[in-house]
């Protein structure tokens, strides 16, 4: 188990290199280049820059995130062919700067989703919350009005020059359906997945989150068969998935320790974090202890252990404690403890697998 660490860039987060250097046993950071829209080729230069930084605090930068696909590769349309070179060109820059996994994710229009991004709990501690009614019930051209009066949905991260084109974008996904975008993510995998083979990069896709379809939009990588399927379409060691057990855990149906244990080899970043699902299927995210939450992170920490788990791990969001104004979910100090607990867990199934007796040593080795 790699730790690893995901980090804004230098004025785009509240985290410094230098606080993270402090938590125990992180090696590298997790990183994208944010200043560029999705379609644009990745320079070598702005990555090497990225690198230079991260190395000159003893971080490796071997897992990128966030190398976001055009939606006109998701919709399929004839200029997707442009769009999947410059990801190739992406992935073959990546290569050359000494990254190993490319982090992303196939979902239409939106990212991530929740209701409120502080909901307070009884501990006085906020994190990010997901209210189904809201989020069921509202239209489309609706929900585009609130966010862009700001009203209830507030969308981190969101570009202006997107959202203007929403409501275009809501239009032209009206008549794709589920079997459409699983049309569209095979030919893209078919051209992407070998030059990623050829330069040693695994590409791990990160599941739907929420792992079901928000506005009438379809949403595919939500369970263990749409996970099995996606792993199946190419049937390559550099066709793989980010594990979240926090976007999978949202719908209690999914056993992540069963996908642990079903595609070992094919996992080669993992997030790791809780959430507490409630029976409206409301859920908010909590500490990583399995007991604060839905999720079992210490049967899954197990999972990774037992089947020799040798990828990356990060943290994937924490809660806002101890008054930190941060970004919603990428605060330093939940994240922090989140890391403990996993290594908390680890260690001592370490101890357990090598023996009591040569314990510390193990550890440290
Ligand atoms: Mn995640």
């Amino acid at each position: 188990m790699k730790m690893v660490f995901r980090w804004y860039g230098e004025g785009n987060d509240t985290v410094t290199l230098e606080h993270i250097r402090q938590i125990p046993g992180v090696e590298g950071i997790v990183w994208a280049l944010h200043h560029l829209p999705a379609g644009e080729e990745w320079p070598l230069e702005d990555i090497m820059e990225v690198k230079r930084i991260c190395e000159k605090h003893g971080f490796h930068i071997d897992v990128v995130e966030s190398v976001n696909i055009h939606e006109d590769i998701k919709l399929g349309l004839p200029s997707r062919d442009l769009y999947i070179e410059r990801y190739k060109r992406t992935i073959e820059n990546l290569a050359e700067a000494g990254v190993k996994v490319i982090c992303y994710n196939f979902m239409p229009v939106f990212d991530w989703l929740r209701t409120d991004l502080y909901k307070e709990a009884e501990d006085g501690s906020t994190a990010l919350f997901y209210e189904h009614a809201k989020v069921d019930q509202i239209d489309p051209f609706e929900l585009v009005d609130k966010i862009a009066n700001n009203v209830e949905f507030t969308m981190p991260g969101w570009e202006p020059e997107r959202l203007e084109h929403l409501t275009k974008l809501f239009e032209a996904y009206q008549n794709v359906t589920e079997d459409d975008l699983w049309n569209h993510l095979h030919y893209f995998l078919e051209q992407i997945i070998p030059a990623a083979a050829r330069c040693g990069i695994k590409m791990a896709i990160h599941p739907d989150d929420p792992p079901w379809p928000i506005f009438g939009l379809p949403r595919i990588i939500t369970s263990e068969e749409s996970i099995g399927r996606v792993l199946r379409l190419v049937d390559h060691p550099s066709n793989g998935v980010t594990l979240c057990s926090g976007s999978l855990g949202a719908n209690p149906k999914n056993d992540i320790i069963q996908i642990i244990k079903a595609y070992p080899d094919r996992i080669p970043f993992a997030h790791i974090r809780n959430v507490k699902v409630y029976d409206n299927q409301d859920f908010i995210e909590t500490s990583h202890r399995t007991k604060d939450g839905s999720v079992d992170i210490c049967g899954i920490v197990k999972a990774y252990h037992e089947t020799g788990f040798s990828g990356y791990v990060r943290p994937d969001h924490g809660r806002h404690i101890w008054n930190e104004a941060c970004r919603p979910g990428y605060g330093l100090y939940d994240r922090a403890l989140g890391i403990m607990y996993l290594w908390g867990v680890w260690d001592s199934l370490e101890i357990e697998k090598r023996g009591a007796s040569q314990c510390l040593k193990s550890i440290n080795s």
